[in-house]
């Protein structure tokens, strides 16, 4: 098996979206559990991802192609997913913040979420602040999830913070930040509820919250 899911992270590099889908169905049929094809294979394989774009080895073309690549296999694993997950838990928004248009782990942290049994509501990208305080507004989620993946856009989280304070209904709502630059020390700097570095641990700090 362990074979199997090395070959699917490669066809993710690769950007093989067709063979991909392929592959990560086979894997599930061959026993492979949703939550193994996801962290061993398809996160693996974005990790190189960015490892080889930070080296210059691969270009923006070919990240967008494996990114693409990723998003059919996560449709074939998120209601596998679902289906292993408890019910009951609570209610989940999550979006990326404004000007940062990077999707892929912040649907891996819904999914995620959703396979745990929260109601996810998953806002999208590239979110002004006003957005999110009418979605907490409007869907009273138990845990507000905002993801950042560039250090430019980091401080957006905190701007949320502000403007659900100004909205009146900061203490209504827990606040989970998380993305590759963001760290614990910033998490409490701009004054978030919890962190979380991946989409597994995301999924305890968020149960962690709901019994806080
Ligand atoms: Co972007 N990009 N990108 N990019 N990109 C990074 C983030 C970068 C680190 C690459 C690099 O230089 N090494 C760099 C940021 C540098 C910085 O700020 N420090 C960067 C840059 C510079 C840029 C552009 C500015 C490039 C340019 O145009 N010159 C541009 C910005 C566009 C914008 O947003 N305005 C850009 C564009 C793009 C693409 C469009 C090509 C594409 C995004 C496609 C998409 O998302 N649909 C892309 C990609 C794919 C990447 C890398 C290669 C991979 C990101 C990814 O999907 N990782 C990335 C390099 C890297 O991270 N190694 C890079 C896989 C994913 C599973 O991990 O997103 O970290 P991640 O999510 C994890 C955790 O962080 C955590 O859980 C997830 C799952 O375990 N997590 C949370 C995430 N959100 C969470 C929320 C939580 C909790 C946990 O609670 C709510």
């Amino acid at each position: 098996m362990e074979e199997k899911l090395g070959s699917i992270s490669q066809t993710l590099i690769e950007g093989k979206a067709d063979e991909l889908q392929k592959q990560v169905q086979e894997a599930l049929d061959g026993g492979a559990t949703p939550e193994d094809v996801m962290n061993q294979a398809l996160v693996a394989g974005m990790d190189a991802v960015g490892q080889q774009w930070k080296a210059g080895d691969m270009f923006i073309p070919e990240v967008i192609r494996s990114a693409k690549a990723m998003s059919g296999a996560m449709d074939i694993i998120r209601p596998k997913l679902s289906e292993s997950g408890g019910a009951g838990s609570g209610t989940f928004v999550i979006g990326t913040v404004l000007r940062d248009l990077h999707d892929i782990g912040k649907d891996l942290v819904a999914m995620m979420m959703e396979g745990a049994g929260f109601k996810v509501v998953n806002l999208g990208i590239d979110l002004d602040a006003e957005v999110f305080v009418d979605a907490v507004k409007e869907h009273k989620p138990d845990i507000l999830g905002m993801s950042a993946l560039l250090t430019t856009t980091m401080p957006q989280m905190g701007e949320v913070i502000n403007a659900l304070k100004e909205a009146g209904i900061r203490d209504q709502v827990k606040v989970m930040v998380g993305g590759a630059p963001v760290s614990e020390e910033y998490a409490e700097e701009i004054g978030a509820d919890s962190y979380a570095p991946n989409a597994a641990t995301a999924v305890d700090k968020a149960k962690e919250l709901l019994q806080a």
